[in-house]
């Protein structure tokens, strides 16, 4: 702690693109208790889609983790914890989408979805280095766990029936992990090539344009 590590300066060189991932008018509408349900609705069966995406996709962090991480024990225990919670994250869509009336083998991927997805597959590639793929994954994280946070605040008006939805991403393990995450990354990303973290930038970049994406889209805006 303390310590500015090139995530930092990321995130106050790219803060209006992070913010408008993490601060969008749906989570805003969340917050304020605005929301129109349909567009929760329509959010939870592509969040759906793509946490099933995000399995092979974490997956092949664990493998590049275990193949060429310097800390590799500890790099591939963190991400296994990710990749085993998201079993129990694909049971709580099911049963979420029971609850709301969502009937999630019907729902067909948007063109917000489909290209987030298709993102998640190009970093799968094995020529994807490391500290790629673990950027990656730190954001697309990062954005729920900072989005739905601000929904837990005092002050915000969350309605009740999507308290839970923001206690999945928005509670203090979940924060943790985040923090290990970015640690592991912070790592990799202090002592790689200057290339390479021009690549890793972008690529931050990138889930931060998906994100805002797939949040239009949700809020039917697209
Ligand atoms: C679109 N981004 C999206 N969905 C998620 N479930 C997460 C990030 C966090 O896992």
């Amino acid at each position: 702690q303390g310590e500015v590590g090139i995530i930092d300066k990321w995130l106050k060189k790219h803060l209006l693109m992070y913010m408008a991932a993490t601060r969008h008018p749906m989570i805003l509408s969340i917050r304020d208790g605005s929301i129109n349900i349909s567009c929760f609705k329509t959010w939870l069966g592509q969040d759906y889609l793509f946490v099933r995406a995000l399995v092979p996709f974490v997956a092949s962090v664990l493998i590049k983790a275990w193949n060429d991480s310097d800390d590799s024990n500890t790099d591939v225990e963190v991400i296994l914890s990710g990749l085993a919670s998201l079993k129990d994250e694909i049971s709580w869509f099911q049963n979420e989408a029971s609850n709301w009336g969502v009937q999630l083998s019907h729902i067909v991927a948007h063109k917000a979805t489909g290209d987030y997805c298709r993102f998640l597959e190009s970093l799968m590639l094995p020529e994807v280095e490391f500290t790629i793929s673990i950027t990656a994954y730190w954001a697309i994280e990062v954005v729920y766990q900072d989005a739905f946070t601000h929904c837990l605040e005092d002050d915000a008006k969350t309605p009740p029936e999507l308290q839970e939805t923001c206690q999945r991403w928005g509670n203090d393990e979940f924060g943790q992990y985040c923090q290990s995450l970015k640690k592991i990354a912070n790592r990799r990303l202090e002592k790689c090539s200057d290339d390479l973290l021009v690549k890793a930038e972008a690529t931050f970049l990138r889930v931060l344009e998906h994100e805002v994406q797939f949040w239009n889209m949700s809020a039917m805006v697209e």
